[in-house]
């Protein structure tokens, strides 16, 4: 019975689970067949997933490098050194904190380390691209703290920087955040700074989205202007599903690795922390910086491609790796549009414009984003081709036969670049 019992725990999945082991074949090829353009969405390496199926997931180890409350630590103690490492390099930070599992955690165990119930805490409004941890009312952020939102003009679509100012000036926040979900500009992380200093607030940046892109030298860097910078790890920057905070101020260093653990978290998935490290090494070769500028290049030549085809961009283009469409005047609205996009093999999001007259489940837009295609190796002579895509399901949403002929052309296009062609 014992001999029986290891042999099954050696057996493949698909000897022990074959229901699963068939679901991630479906899967595989449906990231196979499908345009990605979920702006949060990316493909990882092959390394970062073999370093994430590996042993590693099996070690407890609460505490920190050098100091942990389990045995056996020594190995994953230099695991977490070398993501820490590799991380404070990438972007130029002194300290690092790599446990959170993700960027809603890392968004908490930050407030949680220097925000107190009921404090005033100042972040971009979900409608005109925050975060649910940016003080939506549905999330542990909005029902603990005194949000006070700050968004874009009307006319512009930019960030209304002297509108931000006069907010902060009037509610004297503790905290204002930077950082968007759907915001395709360049946020004036200086001039945060200096309305944060004005009022005696703290900085943070959520730089979830635009990870890859900063260090990768496409976006201007938060770091100088920040007292704490949190991120997923998963999104441009390319690697697992995960969370990082990097901060400068050595002050702050106990106050949030203890906020970390054993403030909201137990152990570290070590597995993911070495995950972590093999993105930070990716990302530190001279070829990350060329795929960050293909990024760019490509979801400027989509926005470009995409108001070609007569769609209107909000703020008129991009300085990142999203952009959002407004789709009013194309009499769809964003969640027939997803559901439409889904039917040929290309994957959006609806997502709300600014001063969107819809509900946030029904939208007036959609959100798109390039890491996930230019990963594959599209560039900007395929964004054309993508927007007429687009363009065409969009207008013919409810004819069947012309849904089935782009969607074939959808996997002809996917089949030029090939992804998973390793596992
Ligand atoms: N869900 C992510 C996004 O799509 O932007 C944010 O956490």
């Amino acid at each position: 019975m014992a001999t029986l019992s290891r042999n099954r725990h050696s057996s493949p999945l698909s000897e022990i689970d074959p229901a699963i082991f068939a679901l991630i074949g479906k899967e595989e090829e449906r990231q196979r067949n499908n345009l990605e353009l979920i702006a949060s969405e990316n493909i990882a390496s092959r390394a970062v997933r073999e370093a994430m199926m590996s042993v590693l997931t099996d070690k407890y180890a609460e505490g920190y490098p050098g100091r942990r409350y389990y045995g056996g630590c020594e190995v994953v103690d230099e695991v977490e050194t070398l993501a820490l490492d590799r991380v404070k390099e990438l972007y130029g930070a002194n300290f690092a904190n790599v446990q959170v599992h993700s960027g809603a955690q890392a968004n908490m165990a930050v407030y949680f380390a220097f925000l107190k119930p009921g404090d005033t805490l100042m972040a971009m409004n979900l409608a005109h691209g925050g975060h649910l941890t940016h003080g939506s009312p549905v999330n542990f952020s909005g029902q603990l703290y005194n949000i006070v939102p700050y968004g874009v003009r009307q006319d512009t679509e930019v960030i209304d920087y002297d509108e931000m100012e006069r907010l902060a000036v009037e509610n004297k926040p503790k905290m204002i955040v930077s950082g968007a979900t759907a915001y395709s500009r360049q946020f004036d992380f200086a001039r945060i700074r200096a309305i944060c200093d004005k009022v005696g607030a703290l900085h943070l940046c959520d730089m979830s989205h635009y990870s890859g892109l900063i260090a990768g030298g496409q976006y201007d860097s938060p770091l100088t202007h920040c007292d704490f910078v949190t991120s997923t790890t998963h999104k441009s920057i390319r690697g697992p599903r995960g969370g990082m905070i990097l901060w400068n101020n050595d002050e702050y260093t106990k106050p949030i690795n203890m906020s970390v653990f054993p403030g909201i978290q137990g152990g570290p998935l070590m597995h993911v922390i070495a995950a972590k490290a093999v993105c930070f090494g990716e990302a530190l070769r001279p070829e990350f910086k060329v795929y960050q500028a293909q990024i760019k290049k490509n979801a400027q030549a989509l926005s470009a491609a995409m108001i070609a085809e007569g769609f209107r961009i909000c703020s008129g283009g991009t300085d990142s790796h999203l952009l959002l469409v407004d789709l009013q005047s194309f009499g769809v609205n964003g969640k027939i549009a997803q559901i439409t996009l889904d039917e040929v093999n290309i994957t959006t999001n609806k997502n709300s414009i600014p001063f969107d007259p819809e509900k946030p489940f029904i939208t007036s837009g959609i959100r798109l984003g390039t890491p996930a295609v230019t990963t594959r190796g599209l560039t900007e002579a395929e964004m054309p081709v993508i927007a007429k895509l687009i363009g065409k399901a969009l207008k013919g949403h409810d004819d069947e036969a012309m849904k089935a002929e782009l969607k074939a052309e959808v996997i002809a296009l996917c089949a030029k670049f090939p992804i998973h062609d390793w596992s």
